[in-house]
């Protein structure tokens, strides 16, 4: 059951749909985003004083966010201050994958929810403490969604999308792809053996966003991770790239689960 509905009716199959008044769930989820809206500003406004850019990689599951974020930690080591915030319903897997990588994780566990706020990306972020000019990623709960829906005071917003996943994607989440700076398609070593047309996607891609860059990259080959530095690069300039890393080893904290998205 998603917090933007909010309905005490959730759980029942496609064959008993929600029955309440559409004006009650409308009223709520307005609510719910407006509160969050609230809170992404607030978010917003730390991380400017702050001198940080946070990145909010969203996708559906298993699509390589984590692949991508561990080949970041180690690639971009020396070069800058990075830190992760790690959403997921249960488990501290991507975390503890983070930090093997080698830089700072929080895992945020949202129970039954489908998504992350900005009230937990909040949280997160000042347990971190990350240091002026650090990048700081959030992996957000893997769900093409409602994700889209929930400003986390970020930066930039990038979409993973895997070959394997088909290339009608962009048209049937426009949500997702439609507020998305740029979007990842991940694993194209397999494009040999999927039937999968990147010129197809690009073109898709441009129909609900013409503005959002498309990267294809192989996290697990390395291939296009490059062109993924440089666009992140190029975004966070004025945000003092070139500090020292400063972070510590500070923050291997764990958020509590479960918190409602209203
Ligand atoms: N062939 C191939 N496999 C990949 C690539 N990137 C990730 N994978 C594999 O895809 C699977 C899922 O990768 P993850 O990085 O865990 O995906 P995720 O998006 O973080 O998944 P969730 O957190 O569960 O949503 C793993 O088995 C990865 O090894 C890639 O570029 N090529
Ligand atoms: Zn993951
Ligand atoms: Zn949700």
């Amino acid at each position: 059951m998603c917090g933007t509905c909010d309905c005490a009716e959730g759980g029942r199959g496609p064959a008993e749909p929600h029955r309440h008044a559409a004006t009650r769930t409308e009223d709520l989820e307005h609510r719910v985003l407006e509160k969050n809206q609230h809170l992404a500003e607030q978010n917003r406004d730390w991380l400017r004083r702050h001198g940080v850019v946070l990145v909010n990689l969203m996708s559906s599951p298993g699509s390589g966010k984590t692949s991508l974020l561990e080949r970041a930690v180690a690639d971009l080591r020396g070069q800058r201050p990075i830190c992760v915030i790690e959403g997921d319903q249960a488990t501290p897997l991507d975390a503890e994958r983070i930090r093997s990588a080698g830089c700072p994780a929080v895992q945020i566990n949202t129970g039954a929810g489908c998504h992350l706020d900005a009230s937990m990306v909040g949280d997160a972020v000042r347990a971190l403490e990350p240091a002026r000019g650090a990048l700081v990623f959030v992996e957000n709960v893997g769900n093409l969604v409602c994700p889209a829906l929930f400003d986390l005071g970020e930066d930039h917003r990038a979409v993973v999308m895997s070959v394997t996943e088909g290339v009608d994607k962009p048209l049937k989440y426009p949500h997702m792809f439609g507020t998305a700076d740029v979007v990842l398609l991940n694993k194209m070593d397999l494009l040999p053996y999927v039937d999968f047309d990147p010129v197809g996607f690009h073109a898709r891609v441009r129909q609900v966003n013409p503005d959002a860059e498309v990267l294809e990259l192989s996290a697990t080959r390395g291939d296009g991770l490059e062109a993924w530095y440089d666009w992140l690069q190029e975004r966070s300039r004025s945000m003092s790239l070139l500090q020292p890393a400063g972070f510590g080893e500070t923050a291997a904290v764990t958020v509590p689960a479960e918190r409602p998205a209203s």
